[in-house]
């Protein structure tokens, strides 16, 4: 048992010492989610308002022309499919697809621009 926590420990200072913080900044802390019916600015705008209330919201990102809608959580905060679901399907769109990732929010938007 005691070697167990010296050997997590050791290893976490080597990670430490290596450049790498904890595992957890891998996590997926990004969810992007496929969304119909989003049609204008007016769509973007009310999907950040209503995503960015959440408590665990930390940024949201809305590209209109490939439909896709991010939400950044923050550190910690949990949100789920269903909630999300939920928000969206009371402002009258249709989510299609949910993928969480660790793809920082500004790395998803150059991305979602670049592509055609
Ligand atoms: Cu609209």
């Amino acid at each position: 048992m005691i070697h167990h926590v010296i050997r997590c420990i050791a290893a976490a200072s080597l990670a430490a010492s290596l450049g790498f913080t904890a595992v957890a900044q891998d996590a997926p802390r990004t969810v992007q989610m496929k969304v119909d019916g989003l049609v204008c600015a007016f769509c973007a705008q009310g999907i950040s308002k209503k995503l960015g209330k959440m408590q665990a919201t930390q940024e949201v990102l809305v590209n209109l022309e490939l439909g896709v809608v991010a939400v950044a959580l923050k550190p910690g905060q949990e949100l789920s499919d269903e909630a999300l679901r939920a928000v969206l399907t009371e402002a009258g769109y249709t989510v299609q697809g949910i993928h969480r990732s660790a793809e920082p929010l500004d790395a998803l938007r150059a991305r979602l621009k670049a592509s055609p």
